[in-house]
């Protein structure tokens, strides 16, 4: 009897996991939260082997690994791509960019860095409102527009489509393609826009978190090295909505880091950046961007 229990619970079990995972399914068919080209496992070791030399060196001549919180000025450029004078053809207000610098310098709170908004443009241009990533419509608008150097955060708002609603470049890329360097947003993602749930402004959280050099929480699956963070556990795959309690790879210490930033939950479910990650974040913008 108690055995048919069980095997009753488990069967029960297992349609939960299966309709929650069809549930993640369609909402990874009406949002695509991220198109940021993630480096192969290659490119990952290229990448923290020069930053382990970069640190050695550092260390060598005496110099400060880690930076003091909000010693850091981020000059951001926002560039508001639109079709029109209107905030449903894309032209975000003034109000909201300075809701979005707020939202950020919250999320970023814990970090070396406060983002401050330097200058803004405003674009009329079809082609390059529906940019996607990748596209001859990107390149075309970042040569266009981006200002400043490697400490400079291009932020782009636009209408990419398809549910995509954000990509971004890594501090590593700058070197080979400076013009491309940035952040892409779609515009209703901004704070009090309509991109509902994903409308409080951490779309730019996030992007940012890679543009500051950080990977998905769920790189790496549940793999020993997976995101290369240390005190984010190892998680399988994305996580939406607001999964509390998820722990995808059990066999690993710690629930999912399902409230972290670099995840794919809703906005109002992401809350932190980890200790490790803020020292990364630090470290990569000290060795690409200071
Ligand atoms: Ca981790
Ligand atoms: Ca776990
Ligand atoms: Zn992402």
């Amino acid at each position: 009897m108690k055995f048919q229990n069980l095997r009753r619970a488990a069967a029960m079990a297992a349609l939960l996991v299966m309709s929650v995972a069809a549930a993640q399914d369609s909402d990874q068919a009406l949002s695509k939260r991220c198109m940021t080209v993630m480096p192969t496992l290659a490119e990952r070791e290229t990448i923290d082997r020069n930053l382990q030399s970069f640190l050695a060196s550092r260390a060598a001549r005496g110099a400060s690994l880690n930076s003091a919180v909000g010693s850091i000025s981020v000059p951001v450029y926002f560039h508001v791509i639109n079709i029109g004078n209107t905030l449903a053809q894309g032209n975000v207000p003034d109000s909201q960019l300075a809701d979005q610098i707020a939202v950020l310098n919250a999320a970023y709170a814990g970090t070396p860095f406060v983002y401050t908004l330097a200058a803004t443009d405003r674009t009329n241009n079809a082609d390059w409102y529906t940019m996607s990533p990748g596209s001859a419509e990107e390149k075309a608008a970042k040569k266009a527009l981006h200002k400043g150097g490697a400490e400079s955060l291009n932020l782009y708002t636009a209408n990419p489509g398809g549910g995509l609603l954000g990509w971004a470049t890594f501090p590593s890329s700058y070197a080979t393609q400076p013009k491309m360097d940035g952040v892409v947003v779609l515009y209703t993602s901004l704070p009090g826009g309509s991109a509902v749930p994903y409308d409080e402004g951490d779309t730019a959280t996030h992007e940012i978190g890679h543009w500051q050099g950080l990977y998905h929480t769920f790189q790496g699956s549940c793999t020993a090295q997976n995101d290369g963070v240390s005190d984010t556990p190892a998680e399988r795959s994305a996580a939406y909505g607001c999964p509390v309690d998820r722990d995808s790879c059990p066999g690993k210490a710690g629930l999912d880091p399902i409230t972290n930033f670099m995840d794919y939950v809703d906005d109002y479910c992401m809350t932190e950046f980890t200790p490790d990650q803020t020292t990364r974040m630090d470290q990569m913008y000290q060795q690409y961007r200071g």
